[in-house]
Formats: structure tokens, sequence, C-alpha cells
């Protein structure tokens, strides 16, 4: 039978190719990964979205410098020894721009072992290596799981504006920008339009980016980063909060083992259990727990890591919830607690020890939210458009946020946030 010619042939993936029929013509498109030039033949490794192809050339073949995008036609032969036991031979390559200029770090090596501040200098040629760019895999899978489980249970998706006139976590780290001759901010959060949208949606969540002008350089802060927000009316407590928060988590989890069992086995990494039932600890007990004194106001990083280890020793468990911490050190729109107000129906969710939710029954009375403003010397004027919604009939709501580069680098056990950040943000960086 004759052939077609190779032009027309349709592209294969390099993760296609074991299932090529040997002697087929084959079309291939890719980065050149690597080259190896040994006496009697030239091996060139092909990388695209889905793997690695092996492609076999004569000793002496012209091939394209690394990370050089190329079109590789040829044939499908079958050697036990190449990747998926398929190789290209009687290959033709074919770059399809210009030579690449050598990247910062040697992209093939089985690990990008380079400093921190080169591989984020160049983020636009390290995260192509293959362990490097698993990380973001999994967060792209999370965020499917994320989806997929809110909207399996009648959750709306929202998209709120990002340019606000007041701030919505606290007034200190918040970017000012112009606005047309006035102050406005970045927002912090979708916190303040979540609730509004619950009085139109019951429940809404959002995937977006907040803004944080943190003025420390820690290794679990960006200026900017993804906020999971989940919001939903109609709640008992902040318990069922915690529920659904359960579940979403759990969301996230399949998600990944649905859509990158790849990139888990690329980074050899533990992908963790969401119990049935999270263990839960008031905020009194964690402080013991934790070996802190009974009036401190909140938890400090060793903090969480001693609870983390506490639910690993405890429950066999990667997360821990923490509820009840004292109102006066959450936001202003927490619900006290009603039989010990000094308690709030707040809760953080710990994920291997550290935050990687915070959350909560919220306030829902417009009365409530002129008081706590008050008690908090905060002008009504600065939130009034927020308030105003709580006239008009917000039922009893909670929710919470899950920062995504705080959960994929816990995923990874990464000990810097920026390892598991495409390009991130920070005190001292603005680019790439
Ligand atoms: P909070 O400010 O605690 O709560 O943020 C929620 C989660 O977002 C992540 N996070 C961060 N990640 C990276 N860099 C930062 N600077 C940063 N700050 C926070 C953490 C954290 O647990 N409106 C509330 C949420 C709610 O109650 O619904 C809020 O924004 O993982």
């Amino acid at each position: 039978m004759r052939q077609p010619p190779l032009s027309t042939v349709v592209r294969t993936l390099a993760a296609a190719l074991p299932t090529a029929e040997p002697a087929s013509p084959v079309r291939l498109q890719g980065w050149v990964h690597r080259r190896r030039e040994l006496a009697r033949v030239t091996f060139l490794v092909v990388r695209d979205r889905s793997g690695l192809a092996q492609v076999v050339l004569p000793a002496g073949a012209e091939v394209p410098p690394e990370e050089t995008p190329v079109e590789v036609t040829g044939t499908a032969t079958a050697n036990a020894q190449a990747p998926g036991g398929i190789e290209i031979t009687e290959a033709t390559v074919t770059a399809l721009g210009e030579p690449a200029d050598t990247p910062a770090v040697e992209l093939w090596r089985p690990t990008l072992d380079t400093g921190l501040p080169t591989q984020l200098d160049h983020a636009a040629t390290t995260w192509r290596h293959p362990v490097q760019r698993a990380k973001w895999e999994l967060a792209a899978a999370s965020l499917f799981g994320f989806r997929a489980s809110l909207d399996a249970t009648g959750f709306t998706e929202v998209h709120s504006p990002k340019l606000v006139d007041s701030a919505t976590e606290s007034g200190a780290n918040v970017f000012e920008v112009d606005y047309f001759g006035r102050p406005a901010y970045l927002a912090q959060s979708p916190q303040f339009f979540k609730q509004q949208l619950v009085g139109i949606f019951e429940r809404v969540y959002e995937v977006g980016p907040v803004f944080r002008a943190e003025p420390h350089d820690t290794v679990r802060h960006l200026a900017e980063y993804v906020s999971l927000d989940v919001e939903l009316g109609f709640v008992r407590d902040h318990r069922e909060v915690i529920a659904c928060l359960r579940d979403t988590v759990a969301g996230m989890v399949a998600g990944i083992h649905e859509r990158a069992g790849d990139a888990v086995e690329r980074l050899g990494i533990t992908v963790p259990e969401v119990p049935a039932e999270l263990p839960l600890l008031h905020f009194r007990e964690a402080l013991e727990i934790a070996g802190a004194p009974a009036d401190e106001p909140d938890l400090s990083p060793a903090h969480e890591r001693a609870l983390g280890e506490w639910a690993m020793h405890e429950h066999d468990s990667d997360f821990v919830v923490v509820e009840g911490y004292p109102t006066a050190s959450r936001a202003f729109y927490s619900h006290p607690d009603p039989d010990e107000p000094h308690w709030s129906r707040s809760f953080d969710l710990l994920f291997r020890g550290l935050e990687l939710v915070s959350g909560a029954q919220r306030l829902h009375r417009y009365a409530d939210y002129v008081a706590a403003l008050e008690q908090r010397g905060y002008p009504l004027e600065a939130y009034a458009s927020y308030v105003e919604a709580f006239r008009r009939g917000i039922p009893p709501h909670g929710g919470f946020a899950i920062g995504l580069e705080r959960w994929v680098a816990r995923l990874v056990e990464a000990a810097n946030i920026r390892e598991a950040t495409l390009f991130p943000r920070d005190l001292h960086r603005l680019a790439p």
C-alpha cells in the first residue's frame, strides 16, 4: 500500500508514539530536548507537551541546538531500547524557528539542579523541565477537581472585580492604584463580593488572582497569588462550611488522580488522602498541643508545624482543622460564637503543618456589621456598598479560601512557595 505524503500525516504526540504502527510514517513536533552524537549515530530526543520521543539520525547529522522548536518526519520503528519501544528512523528534522540560545540550565538533566534565583530569573525556560512543569500540572488538575466538585453540588462560578474601593482583609497590606485620579486598591480577596453573590446564587466560587502588599520576605507569602474562594448560603454554622471544604479538597485530590497521575510519578510525591472527617481542634486545644501560652492571639508558623505533626501522629492525617480563633484576631465579618462571643466561628485548615485555608461563618445581619465596624474603629462609609447589601436579605452563610500556590508547595514539599509559582511576584520581583 502506498504511504501518504509525510506533510499530510497528522501530528503524533510523543506519548502516543509507542502505539504507532511499526513502519508507518509519523510526524512529530516539539523542542530539541537533547542531542547525543555517538560515533555511528546521532540521537535526538524531542520533547512535546506529552513527553519525550527518540529520533535516530546518521552520525554527523545537523541538528538544531537544544530548545529549538522542530518538526520531525520519519518512520516509526520498533526498538526495545527506545522509550516506549518505538523510535523514529529515516528522519528529517526541520527547525520551526531560530536556533535557540543555550538555556541557563540544562533542561535534559533528570533534575533541575540550579539555585532558586536562577530558576526564577529564567522561568520561561526552567518551567519546561519535565519535573518542574509537573508541579503546574498538579495545580491545573487540582483546579479541575475544585471546579468539578463544586459544579456537582449546585455552585455557580463567578468573577469579581480586582479594582476595588476598600481593603477587604486589612488596610495594612493593600496595593493602592491611581483610578482616574482617585485612589483605588487591588483586591486582597473576593470576600465582599462572594458574600453579596450568595444573595443572588446561594452558592458561588471564584478562581482568580488576589493581591497582598506583603512587606515580609517569607517562604510562604507572595504579593499576588491564586485564591480559590467558596461561599455558601443557608448554613447552620461553620461546621457545615468545614464539611464543604473537606469535600472540595477531596475533589482536588480526585482531580490529581484523574488528570495528573503522570506528573505525580515524575515528581515522585505522595498524594494525600483526605479523611472522611477532618481532625478538628478548638483554638484553645491547638495552643495547648503546640505548647503556646493560652493568651496567644494566633498560631505562629512553628505552632502550625507542631499541629501538623500532631495530626499525623494522632490521626494519620496530613490535614487538621483549627476552629474558634479569637474573634478579635479575625476579620470583622467573622461570626462570633453566640455562646462565647470571645471565640469566633472561624477556622483554618492546616495541610502538612502550613495554613492552607481560612474560612468562617460570616455575620449576616446589617446591625451586626455596623456594630462590628464601630467596635474596631473602622469607618462605616468605607464599607458602605458592602454593608448596605445586608439590609436586603442575605441568609446565614459562610465560606473559605484556599491558596493555590501553598497547596502545590505542600504537595511537592517545596521549601519555598516560589518553587510552585509560575511567575512569582514578591517584594523584590516584578519580572519575568
Ligand atoms: P486569608 O487572608 O487567610 O483569608 O487567605 C486565605 C488563604 O490564602 C493563602 N494566602 C497566601 N498565599 C500566598 N501568599 C500570600 N501572601 C497569602 N496570603 C494568604 C493562604 C490562606 O490560608 N477572605 C479570607 C478567606 C475567607 O474567609 O473566605 C482570606 O482571604 O493559603
